[in-house]
């Protein structure tokens, strides 16, 4: 069972361009780590003991969806992000159950997780509504606003912990231009907190976020016909205190060279680590400044009880 794609996801010569001085500069885009598999290393990342995110948000929304879909009248759900849509589903549930006429709208730029969604959502009901549109959130959000029904953007999971600071605002303050009067923007973020916790989630027992993360090298060796060796790598995710973030590295084991192409290669040394995500742990403070930075204001504030994670309703100021 799959709902139709619409993609937006062409090889451009420039995104190869732009991978190869992104490699010189040591770091991998992160949206290479969602193919196929990397989706589903994701979910499962989502199941370990370790990784609180997930559950945490779950029962936050499990909690409050009926609460938040009461307040708002929406037509129209447009998630960017969306993975599996696991967590989604009750807030949509919720809001069938109010109006058989909602519309949801997922954009992803892993196919594997826009079919999981699509069968997620599905079996609420047959008459739901479901777009499902492969696509780069930091690039297609403007080409899918056409519609002129209230929308609830929903940005979930801490996906703008993965964006510093100066993107975040740009990514932001461009959806609270694009939002109207009656729109909101539902959005997740993960909260600073014993730093041992923080670490264990992305260095879980079983190895899956190790999986996780060297499955990057398989999807650009794919992508670009590289030969990155992935036995070749270690997985390194270290809290950085100061930026109050996870920096998470692939780091060469040994001195070696990837050709890229015929006249440019990849030099690594021993030690040299690679950046493939980082993944920002936010204060009641900084949030704060990042909404006021990026024209948002807060119409409501859900946290679980012990402040792991938060869950903001959020309106546009422009
Ligand atoms: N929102 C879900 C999934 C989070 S994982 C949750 O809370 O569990 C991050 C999701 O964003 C993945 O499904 C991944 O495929 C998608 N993604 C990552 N980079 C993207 C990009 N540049 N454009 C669109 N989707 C992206
Ligand atoms: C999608 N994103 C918010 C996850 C995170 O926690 O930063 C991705 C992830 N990386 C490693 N584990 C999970």
């Amino acid at each position: 069972m799959s709902g139709t794609i619409n993609s937006k996801t062409a090889e451009k010569k420039s995104d190869r361009n732009r991978l190869f001085l992104s490699l010189k500069e040591k770091k991998i885009p992160t949206k290479y780590l969602y193919d196929e598999l990397g989706s589903k290393l994701f979910e499962k990342i989502c199941d370990t003991e370790e990784y609180y995110l997930t559950r945490t948000e779950k029962n936050i929304l499990d909690k409050n969806s009926y609460e938040i879909i009461k307040t708002v009248k929406i037509k129209e759900f447009f998630e960017l992000g969306s993975g599996s849509s696991k967590k989604t589903r009750v807030l949509i549930k919720e809001a069938f159950k109010i109006n058989k006429n909602v519309r949801y709208i997922s954009l992803d730029i892993s196919r594997k997780a826009l079919n999981m969604s699509f069968k997620e959502l599905r079996n609420i009901s047959k008459k739901l509504e479901i777009h499902l549109i492969e696509g780069d959130f930091l690039k297609d959000i403007k080409s899918v606003n056409k519609s002129s029904d209230t929308r609830m953007y929903l940005f979930l999971g801490s996906t703008i912990g993965n964006f510093d600071n100066a993107l975040a605002v740009k990514f932001l303050s461009k959806l609270s231009k694009i939002m109207r009067k009656d729109d909101f923007l539902l959005l997740g973020v993960d909260k600073v907190k014993d730093i041992d916790i923080i670490k264990s989630a992305y260095n879980d027992k079983n190895g899956i976020t190790e999986k996780f993360n060297k499955n990057i090298l398989s999807v650009i060796n794919k992508k670009y016909s590289l030969d990155f060796n992935k036995n070749n790598f270690i997985h390194s995710a270290v809290f950085n205190e100061k930026k109050k973030q996870i920096e998470m590295y692939l780091m060469s084991k040994i001195n070696q060279k990837i050709k890229f192409s015929d006249k440019d290669s990849v030099y690594l040394n021993k030690g040299d680590k690679i950046l493939t995500e980082i993944s920002r742990k936010f204060t009641d403070k900084g949030l704060r400044s990042l909404f006021k930075q990026s024209l948002l204001s807060i119409n409501k504030e859900f946290n679980d009880e012990k402040n792991f994670f938060s869950l903001y309703l959020l309106e546009s100021t422009k």
